[in-house]
């Protein structure tokens, strides 16, 4: 993209309503703009980072073996009489009338419908498991919409619903489902720690929230920092069979991780002090079991193995992408700007052209960009070059690949990683390897 002729419209100053770094720096970036509390509109660059965060979600949760399909945001108030929701759910709920007088309501989550749905199609204990999900806006009328996406009215998520047979089959989707999480955070090039959580209005016995690490996070964090070293993506995991279904979970399990609510004191002193994390996190998703609760409640069976009608088991699994946005921002930033993770990044790289008109400076900018138009970043504005450099660290792209005049006469071209800040100097062939990927 060619930024004279994009919409990335930046910031010099700090906008005054944004109290955290991620927010200013969304804001600042030219992300999103707020268009009512709480909600906010995406703009190019802003959507690009959610796309690649879905995009990612995405890839995990088809590896477990689960099923996209889209769900609608509005849903009908009688669905959630059913499970006696509608009036348990409280003033969070947005609710909707149309013109026919019928009551509809803009979704929080999807359990109710969900269940519905499956209970439409599903009759049989032969055709469980199903592990079903979607990425869909909610709306919650949050009392205090705070920290731009972070805590939105209208925000993303990916909302995935499990049903087995029985106990066992339910834990085995609830840990295929924690190994994805875990995978998943990964990528994207953060580090969520998972901790035992309480169930709040979605119910259950076990549940768990993984939390990323930052000072602004809205819960107090304790926990053992040998879950951080751990590489998910490279542990031989067989989420075919219970056993090793079962060692994962085990070994995630046993060590110490609690927010403030369940914090134990007294086991925190069992973990050796050196690896001893305490801080604040942001939690980014939250995955629940809750067995029959919402098949009870609604009356949907199907025929188990001994003729009798069962309840399906249920699990439901959370992840905040929108929110991931700020909280990757607010894990991942320093005094100039934003640090994009290379995996989420809106652009692979910036091409900084200091001296646009310049023959030379332009066919050697053309060059580069030409290997990957839609990928990278072309900074061909005639501004200084200060506020080019500047506008850069601010959208936090992993690379700079600065074009001089000098540079072009004697074919060099400067990098810069914005993570390290280091600089290298570099052949325009070895800069185009840098920026091909896969
Ligand atoms: C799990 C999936 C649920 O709603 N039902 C379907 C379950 N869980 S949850 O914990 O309430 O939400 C899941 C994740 O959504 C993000 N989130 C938010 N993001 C931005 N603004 C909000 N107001 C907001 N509320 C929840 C969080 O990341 C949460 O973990």
């Amino acid at each position: 993209m060619r930024l004279s002729r994009s919409f990335l419209p930046t910031l010099k100053e700090t906008p005054a309503e944004a109290q955290i770094a991620s927010h200013r720096l969304m804001l600042r970036a030219g992300l999103v703009r707020q268009t009512a509390s709480g909600i906010y509109a995406w703009l190019p660059a802003g959507l690009r980072v959610l796309r690649n965060i879905e995009r990612i979600v995405r890839e995990e949760q088809n590896r477990i073996g689960a099923q996209e399909v889209l769900m609608p945001t509005l849903q009908s108030a009688d669905l959630w009489k059913r499970s006696g929701r509608y009036d348990a759910y409280g003033p969070e709920m947005l609710r909707i009338r149309d013109r026919h007088e019928r009551d509809l309501l803009y979704g929080p989550t999807n359990e109710e419908m969900i269940t519905d749905l499956f209970g439409q199609s599903v009759k049989s204990y032969r055709e469980l498991p199903q592990m079903l999900y979607h990425v869909q806006w909610k709306f919650r009328d949050e009392v205090r919409p705070r920290f731009g996406v972070m805590r939105g009215r209208e925000f993303l998520m990916k909302d995935a619903y499990s049903f087995d047979a029985d106990y066992e089959g339910a834990v085995n989707s609830y840990r295929r489902m924690m190994l994805a999480y875990l995978r998943t955070f990964q990528r994207l090039g953060v580090r969520a720690v998972p901790m035992v959580a309480d169930t709040g209005p979605i119910g259950g016995d076990l549940s768990h929230e993984f939390l990323i690490l930052a000072p602004t996070g809205e819960s107090g964090v304790f926990y053992d920092a040998a879950l951080e070293e751990q590489d998910w993506l490279a542990q031989p995991v067989d989420t075919q069979s219970t056993e090793s279904l079962k060692g994962f979970f085990d070994n995630v399990t046993s060590w110490y991780a609690a927010t403030d609510e369940k914090h134990d004191a007294s086991a925190w002193e069992d973990v050796p002090q050196e690896r001893r994390r305490e801080g604040r996190g942001i939690e980014v998703g939250h995955i629940f079991y809750f067995g029959t609760k919402y098949t009870q409640a609604m009356d949907i069976s199907v025929t188990g193995q001994d003729g009798a009608q069962v309840y399906p088991e249920m699990g439901s699994y959370g992840i905040g992408v929108s929110r991931l946005t700020g909280a990757i921002i607010e894990a991942s930033h320093d005094e100039n700007g934003i640090i994009w993770p290379a995996e989420v990044a809106p652009f692979r790289a910036v091409i900084i052209n200091l001296k646009p008109g310049d023959a030379l400076c332009d066919a050697l900018c053309d060059a580069l960009y030409e290997v990957a138009p839609d990928d990278l970043l072309y900074d061909d504005r005639s501004d200084r070059a200060g506020a080019k450099f500047a506008d850069a660290d601010l959208m936090g792209h992993p690379l700079q690949l600065i074009v001089g005049p000098k540079g072009a006469v004697s074919g060099v071209v400067e990098v810069k990683c914005r993570a390290t800040g280091a600089r290298y100097e570099m052949t325009p062939d070895e800069a185009i390897a840098l920026i091909t990927r896969g």
